[in-house]
């Protein structure tokens, strides 16, 4: 890997909350930054960087935007649970496209994957990345996918990636769910730094979490990459509301993600 100001950087979903907070902060840190998503950029680019619009199912333009890069945050995609339709294009098709492209540049890929991976596992439950994924959803497959075919590059291309489990990434904790799941922005920042500088990463699945007090996610990749979290969700204990009066939601990690379209007999009634 080139030394860090050196670095070809693309991001996709630059336009998303994620993004928009990425495209700003790597700008200055990876000069000639490409910034990509589906919709227009909000508000300025940031200097140092350039943006093209593209569509994460279009191969063509996908292979066109990441000509170059060494690195690409693929960031993009839909972020919450919705129809397999919906979902199709950008989460499945989108990312196949994202890692042909990785191949051909033999780009490292650093992936935002999510906790609806393992929605259905019970709160409290304490998990390794290694346990059995039990998705929340779609989405939370479609997120698997994406760590499966970055498992498949790797063996069969060399192709390394780094996938992070992302909790809630949002500024402050602001529900009792989020002091195990919160992953602070700087948090955020740092893990995505270090997998695009590490060494080497191989096939790598991280928690995307700060160092919550309450988190329910232990083992994981992160030292390999030469990540630890700094943050922790318990300073704003006394700040955060109940979680929304939803047994499903409050019952498992996934919350409101798990209970949408619910179809099972409440417990003990098979
Ligand atoms: C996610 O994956 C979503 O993109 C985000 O909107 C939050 O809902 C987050 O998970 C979460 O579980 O808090």
């Amino acid at each position: 890997m080139p030394d860090a100001a050196s670095r070809k950087v693309l991001l996709t979903g630059a336009s998303g909350v994620l993004g928009r907070f990425l495209a700003v902060e790597l700008a200055s840190r990876y000069p000639g930054l490409v910034l990509t998503d589906i919709l227009p950029f909000p508000g300025e680019v940031p200097e140092g960087a350039r943006f093209v619009q593209a569509d994460l199912a279009d191969a063509e333009k996908i292979a066109k935007v990441a000509e170059g890069a060494d690195t690409i945050i693929h960031f993009g995609g839909v972020a919450v649970e919705k129809s397999f339709e919906t979902i199709l294009p950008g989460n499945i098709v989108g990312t196949v496209n994202v890692f042909e492209a990785a191949r051909v540049n033999r780009a490292r890929v650093i992936f935002a994957s999510s906790n609806h991976t393992i929605g259905f596992y019970e709160r409290g439950k304490k998990l390794s990345v290694r346990d059995r994924p039990r998705p929340d959803g779609f989405y939370g497959v479609s997120k698997l996918f994406a760590e499966d075919v970055g498992s498949f590059y790797f063996d069969k291309f060399g192709i390394e990636s780094v996938h992070i489990r992302i909790g809630s990434a949002i500024r402050e904790p602001t529900e009792i769910r989020h002091l195990s799941t919160w992953f602070s922005y700087p948090d955020l920042l740092r893990m995505v730094i270090a997998a695009i500088e590490a060494e080497k990463t191989g096939h790598a699945l991280l928690w995307g979490v700060s160092a919550n007090t309450r988190s329910w996610w232990g083992e994981d990749d992160a030292a390999r990459i030469g990540y630890r979290a700094e943050d922790n969700a318990e300073a704003f204990a006394d700040k955060v509301a109940a979680d929304p009066d939803d047994p499903v939601a409050r019952r498992f990690q996934g919350g409101s993600f798990t209970s949408q379209g619910y179809g099972r007999a409440p417990e003990g009634k098979s």
